[in-house]
């Protein structure tokens, strides 16, 4: 799985790719992301990537020609083109479904913006999927692009432990229930007891306990998952 992320500011990324279950990934060969800096495809004095809006207004949008350019510069790298997602809270709101269809795409190209807004003609020419992480406001699409890398690696095989697959987590398959109660050791502490059916050995009992424990709280917390079934 091939990431190109395009974004004023790929600094914020470093540190981000050199955690550990992502820096294995890259390691092993199974995921690779790029950094590709929009500003590089400037051509004024000042090197702008935004301008001032025209009819007025407050904020600045993202220029046409640096974003355009930056993202041609970028596919031409490769024979086939690369499914390009634009981050933008105008887009489809992300939820696990379209995780698992941009996850057949071998090479995303993740194009973040800043300011208030990108110029619309990067649409019309570019054509992207455009893309939400949810209804709030972020300043830009970098930490809307990081959403993106890691929803979509877990499902890379072998990016996961075996003893943490993405097959058994909420919102894979056609399961839609939250996760049940989870306990470690010690058994009792302050007083709370683990309830006693996880220390009985009985796997079956234990099955029987968490799948009523999942969809008590998929009840309580989330109905609207259940009213999707
Ligand atoms: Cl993808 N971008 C920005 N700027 N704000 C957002 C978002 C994306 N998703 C939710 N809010």
């Amino acid at each position: 799985m091939r990431f190109d992320v395009l974004t004023l500011f790929p600094d914020i990324f470093r540190g981000y790719l050199e955690q550990s279950l992502l820096k294995r990934a890259i390691e092993a060969g199974r995921v690779e992301v790029r950094l590709n800096n929009i500003r590089d495809w400037t051509h004024s004095k000042h090197n702008n990537v935004d301008d001032r809006p025209f009819g007025g207004g407050p904020g600045m949008v993202m220029k046409v020609d640096p974003v355009v350019e930056c993202v041609e510069a970028v596919q031409s790298a490769h024979t086939e083109p690369g499914h390009l997602v634009m981050l933008t809270p105008q887009g489809r709101r992300l939820d696990q479904a379209a995780v698992e269809g941009l996850a057949q795409h071998q090479r995303l190209l993740l194009l973040c913006g800043r300011y208030e807004g990108f110029d619309e003609r990067i649409r019309l020419i570019l054509r992207p999927e455009e893309i939400s992480i949810g209804d709030y406001v972020l300043n830009g699409g970098e930490v809307a692009a990081m959403v993106i890398i890691e929803t979509v690696i877990r499902l890379v095989p072998g990016v996961l432990g075996d003893e943490d697959s993405s097959a058994s987590d909420s919102f894979s398959g056609s399961r839609r229930w939250l996760e049940w109660a989870q306990y470690t050791r010690p058994r009792e502490y302050r007083g709370h007891q683990v309830p006693a059916v996880l220390l009985g050995g009985n796997h079956q009992a234990i099955q029987q306990w968490r799948e009523e424990n999942s969809r008590e709280r998929t009840c309580q917390r989330r109905r609207d998952l259940l009213d999707q079934e």
